[in-house]
């Protein structure tokens, strides 16, 4: 019974840890339940769009992605260069230089990925 409480907590703690932590062990951590909170709720209300791209400039400390993308049609969008917010999980996947698709949402002249991946 004892053992199965440990193993459980365990699990839990390790669960909950974010991703990024072992990378940035001066980073603050206070905010980050809060703003995964915020981010599924405006995924409902904002705008998603696919588009694809090559990777120019992967930012781990901010959480960051540059992408020369091509025309976004349901944006509206010219093909251009910018950067998009991206977990440390998605910024994992892929390296400056790969092409990509991806699906991310728009909220003013914030861009975030939701989905991520290398074209082979
Ligand atoms: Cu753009």
């Amino acid at each position: 019974m004892k053992k199965t409480l440990i193993a459980v907590a365990s699990s839990i703690a390790v669960l909950s840890l974010p991703v990024v932590a072992e990378d940035m062990p001066g980073m603050k951590m206070d905010d980050m339940p809060m703003e995964g909170m915020q981010m599924e709720q405006e995924a409902q209300q904002t705008p998603t769009a696919k588009a694809s791209g090559t990777i120019k400039a992967i930012n781990m400390q901010k959480g960051t992605i540059t992408i020369a993308h091509g025309a976004v049609p349901t944006l509206k969008w010219p093909p251009m260069v910018m950067g998009f917010k991206a977990t440390s999980e998605q910024l994992g996947q892929v390296k400056a230089g790969d092409r990509v698709e991806f699906e991310f949402k728009a909220e003013g002249m914030v861009a975030t990925i939701i989905s991520i991946k290398v074209m082979k």
